[in-house]
């Protein structure tokens, strides 16, 4: 029996591959030099696409596909998924979350720590030799007895409230609406969280409502004792604004795993001491990454037989 086309939007590595390919014959649109030249030759009659965070899935993809029925993105974000045009089409979507959440939640207290106790700059202090010639590092901050305002008690918001917590750290959130039985203080606006917490931990999906929502208000809300964390998407903060406020000392600095135009990290921020950068890691160990895979899989089969996916968005 022939397999089903497949089309792969992303190189989701060989693990994703390997499995795939027991089921479906792959048709690699990343490798794809000439993409529309590519569509326009495919079989007629791809039912399935497999696709990546950052990669997605146009509308151009899903309206050259007549026989699309099912979208597998690989990440919690399915920002990149043009969803509207999935939806108007009749394509389900499928997203990877839970499987992450603890990764992406011990990333988040990692970025906490090494801005708070400017742990980048003070190992390379040591082996620059300058603890010998220099003598101590200057003091540093620390996360015990802070309040952390998360942006988004999601499901990765709240692995972080609990780790944040085993810091002895007070948690506060902002959110869409506040949610039942939580035990965590609610702001509704963003910029009043901001005034009051010394932490503020942006895990918010990136839509049309959150875009920007940390903006210069919201900075200079959180004041020049404050620290920002980024670990959902580069859009929810405004960037030249931050960057402003870093240099001109509104806020006391950042941590981000997350930046507008990755994998363009701005030279303004990559010059500045007080922040801690990361190439977009929160959800990058074997085991995490294998976990997101498996389920981009699992979706695609549980279709391909008839059974409802495990985990849709559309
Ligand atoms: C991944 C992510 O790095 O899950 C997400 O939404 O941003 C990350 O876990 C990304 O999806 C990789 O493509």
């Amino acid at each position: 029996m022939t397999k089903p086309d497949l089309l792969l939007a992303a190189d989701l590595g060989p693990r994703v591959t390997d499995q795939l390919e027991a089921d479906f014959t792959l048709h690699r649109y990343c490798d794809a030099e000439d993409k529309p030249a590519f569509l326009a030759a495919l079989p007629e009659g791809v039912r399935f696409l497999a696709t990546g965070g950052g990669t997605g899935c146009s509308r151009e993809i899903i309206e050259a596909l007549p026989a699309l029925e099912i979208i597998s993105s690989f990440g919690v974000g399915y920002d990149a998924v043009d969803v509207a045009a999935a939806r108007a089409h009749g394509v389900r979507v499928t997203n990877t979350p839970d499987v992450l959440n603890d990764c992406v939640a011990e990333v988040t207290l990692a970025l906490m720590l090494a801005l708070a106790h400017r742990l980048p700059e003070a190992e390379r202090y040591v082996r620059e030799g300058r603890w010998e010639a220099e003598g101590n590092f200057p003091l540093t901050a620390e996360l015990t007895g802070r309040t952390v305002g998360i942006i988004g008690l999601g499901r990765i918001g709240k692995a972080i409230a609990r780790l944040a917590q085993a810091f002895s750290m007070r948690v506060v959130y902002h959110g869409r609406r506040e949610q039942d039985h939580q035990p965590y203080q609610y702001y509704a606006d963003p910029e009043a969280m901001a005034r009051d917490v010394d932490w503020l931990v942006v895990i918010a999906p990136s839509t049309d409502e959150t875009r920007g929502i940390v903006n210069r208000r919201v900075l200079d809300a959180l004041g020049p004792e404050g620290r920002l964390v980024n670990v959902a998407r580069g859009d929810l903060v405004d960037e030249p604004e931050l960057i402003a406020a870093l240099t001109e000392g509104r806020i006391a600095g950042a941590a981000l795993d997350v930046f507008a135009q990755e994998p363009h990290v701005p030279e303004a921020l990559r010059a500045i001491d007080n922040v801690v950068l990361l190439p977009h890691q929160g959800s990058a160990t074997h085991k995490t990454r294998a976990a997101m895979g498996d389920l981009v899989v699992r979706n695609l089969q549980a279709h391909l037989h008839g059974k409802p996916v495990p985990t849709p968005v559309v």
